[in-house]
């Protein structure tokens, strides 16, 4: 052969590409999928069917609630329905929920082929599903977690929560820590070693900072959890006094060890919501984000902050007045971060040209909850005001503006944002404005009604209330409105089914966005790029409109110029502030073993439940096998790496 034709080299590079990267077919393939494509797509899936989930339970507790002196729910039900809402909806659906946001996103905005470690990315996947699962096991026996998604003893001690519940929770929770923390980590070397050249830390995605943060966090915070988890568990079937006061114990320490993680977990499941709404926004505003810098350093300000206002949910348990006044104080703070990019954004919009498009309408309707919850914060942070609020409905619409308005709202726009990347087709843009009004307007009449009950002095956590209250159509309109959200919910699932069924072929750029995701194929190839992009600024394909430098970034087929890394399965690692391109980093291939390992694991987790010696050394003896063989060398695998010559 002589010359080759240009586009024939392309086509034969993406051939031999696709070899290389593409699964094997059937279930095998299934199982041992590394994609981080498709495991962001799992990501997305199981964590919307737990919030499905816990939303049917949110709506049995709302008819409960509808009127007075109703008897449907029995108190044991009521109290099993609150926790396992709250548990759902807090560990089974808002993180992992982002964690697929960022999983699908994360590579391709960098412009690499997958993440750090993709068989640790896979095992996060299975690990979170599995102990997902083993959360609801206990359910259908009516046996399931009753003691709120705090868990506060002396309560759920076993002297007056005697049942299998609390073990379920406890040993659930340390089980999906796994999860968190695996994934936790491998989000954070992603980030430091594997984007495109030129993509330094100052053209970062604000979605990259808001999960880097929030990854950073978990990290540090959810060791905590597991700790006091195993700890309960240990009080509880063996007898040690952690929090025992009659065996010297200590019940306060549980709600440190508890609120030390659970205020940064707050923030780790709203600052990748955020995020969200700072990348996506702008593109229908037609400009970049204003104030760039400034909010995403008030995303990585937040969560210091975070983890200075723990006892801020402990006001009520008699600490002395000077530590008040500091986590007090600490509180009112942490509100001047989340100020700063609600200017950016109200900015961005204030000098943009707005296109009303469905994910327009969800991030603008978001700002608007966000200021609400953030008021409702605010008031709660003074200690005085704290004490006449803490345990009323007051804090359930707090915490419902905050979690649904910060989460939910960009969660929903997000997804309606990158589905046509997902899937190579539009969602129907009448049927999603149906979705944003019914949602929006079900929200707040299912919510703000609980600042008035609150005020008027309902307790929350209570299965029903008297007549003489005189909060009954209040809560009848909070149910009305619970019903109209969910069928906001049921009207995005049809969108989405009848999508994805006749939706109009998307194209590789449908709203004309600035960042690099857009620039391959909707759907993309397994292997994302394949050239890997050079960046000069940070939005790529906006470089010839917004004309801020000379350089142009070199996306594209180019195969001649840029580099192809066709020789196996291979991106390219960068250098963590800069990211000047310093090795080819050997990627490692699809592997039944992540899945082997949570076989294992939840083997292991139910013989502590039902205290089946030979169930739990079964699963261990299994981890160390699978385990001996993950950390086996291949000959060609795993990340070695590769210096670069040029
Ligand atoms: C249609 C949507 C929803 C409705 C109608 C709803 C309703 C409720 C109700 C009635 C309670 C019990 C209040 C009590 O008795 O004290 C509750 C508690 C709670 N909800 Fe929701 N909720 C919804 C969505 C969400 C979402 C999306 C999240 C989080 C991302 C969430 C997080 C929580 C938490 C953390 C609790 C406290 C549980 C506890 O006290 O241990 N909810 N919700
Ligand atoms: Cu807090």
């Amino acid at each position: 052969m002589t010359t080759v034709q240009p586009n024939m080299e392309v086509t034969s590079t993406r051939q031999k590409l696709l070899d290389i990267w593409e699964t094997a077919p059937g279930l095998y393939g299934w199982l041992a999928t590394v994609d981080h494509k498709t495991i962001g797509i799992r990501y997305l899936c199981t964590a919307f069917f737990f919030l499905v989930i816990g939303g049917i339970e949110a709506l049995a507790m709302r008819v409960q609630l509808a009127q007075p002196d109703l008897k449907i729910l029995s108190p044991d039900a009521y109290n099993q329905l609150f926790s396992m809402h709250g548990t759902t909806m807090m560990f089974l659906y808002a993180l992992p929920m982002l964690s697929g946001f960022s999983n699908y996103l994360w590579p391709l905005m960098l412009g690499s082929r997958d993440m750090a470690f993709p068989r640790l990315n896979a095992l996060s996947y299975w690990v979170f599903l599995f102990a997902g699962i083993f959360l609801y096991i206990s359910f259908p026996l009516g046996q399931a977690p009753n003691g709120g998604w705090f868990a506060y003893v002396p309560n759920t001690s076993l002297e007056y929560d005697p049942g299998i519940n609390m073990d379920v929770f406890a040993l659930g929770l340390v089980f999906l820590g796994i999860s968190t923390v695996v994934g936790s980590a491998n989000f954070i070397v992603t980030l430091l070693r594997c984007r495109a050249p030129g993509m330094s830390v100052n053209r970062l995605p604000i979605l990259v900072w808001g999960t880097l943060t929030a990854s950073a966090a978990n990290l540090l915070a959810v060791p905590a959890v597991s700790l006091a988890c195993a700890m309960l568990w240990l009080d509880r079937r063996y007898g040690t006094h952690f929090f025992d006061v009659k065996g010297g114990g200590q019940p306060l320490l549980w709600q440190h060890l508890f609120w030390i993680f659970g205020h940064p977990w707050v923030y780790a499941l709203v600052l990748p919501a955020m995020g969200i709404v700072s990348d996506a926004l702008p593109v229908f505003c037609r400009r970049p984000l204003v104030g760039y810098t400034l909010v995403a350093i008030s995303t990585v300000a937040t969560m210091i902050l975070g983890f200075g206002v723990w006892v801020h949910h402990m006001f009520a348990t008699g600490l002395p007045v000077m530590s008040l006044s500091f986590f007090s104080a600490a509180s009112f703070i942490i509100a001047i971060p989340s100020a700063i990019a609600v200017f950016a954004w109200i900015a961005t919009i204030w000098t943009g040209k707005l296109q009303f498009t469905t994910p327009f309408l969800f991030f603008t309707g978001f700002i608007m909850l966000f200021v609400i919850g953030g008021v409702s914060g605010f008031m709660t942070a003074s200690v005085a005001l704290d004490w006449q609020l803490t345990d009323t409905y007051f804090i359930v619409a707090h915490l419902h503006y905050v979690l649904l308005g910060i989460n939910v709202f960009p969660v929903v726009g997000g997804l309606h944002f990158w589905f046509p990347k997902m899937s190579g087709r539009m969602m129907d843009e009448r049927l999603g404005k149906w979705t944003f009004w019914t949602m929006f307007i079900g929200f707040n009449a299912a919510f703000f009604p609980m600042h008035v009950t609150g005020l008027m002095g309902m307790p929350r956590r209570i299965y029903t209330y008297p007549a003489d209250m005189g909060v009954g159509w209040l809560n009848m309109l909070s149910t009305l409105g619970a019903f109209v959200f969910a069928v906001g919910v049921f009207l995005f699932l049809i969108n989405v089914a009848k999508s994805l069924k006749s939706g109009a072929p998307a194209g590789d750029n449908p709203w004309d966005a600035p960042t690099l995701e857009w620039a391959t194929t909707s759907p993309p190839p397994v292997y994302n790029f394949a050239t890997i992009p050079q960046v000069a600024s940070r939005y790529p394909l906006w470089e010839d409109r917004l004309k801020e430098t000379e350089e142009r970034s070199i996306i594209g087929d180019a195969v001649r110029d840029g580099m192809v890394l066709d020789k196996g399965k291979e991106t390219i690692g960068v250098t963590p502030l800069d990211a000047e391109p310093n090795v080819v980093l050997k990627m490692p291939g699809d592997s039944i073993l992540p899945f082997l390992l949570s076989v294992g694991m939840t083997g292991l987790f139910f013989g502590l439940l039902a205290q089946v010696i030979w169930l739990v050394a079964l699963g261990a003896v299994c981890e160390f096998g699978v385990l001996a063989l993950w950390l086996t060398p291949e000959p060609h695998a795993a990340l070695e790496e590769v210096e670069i010559h040029d």
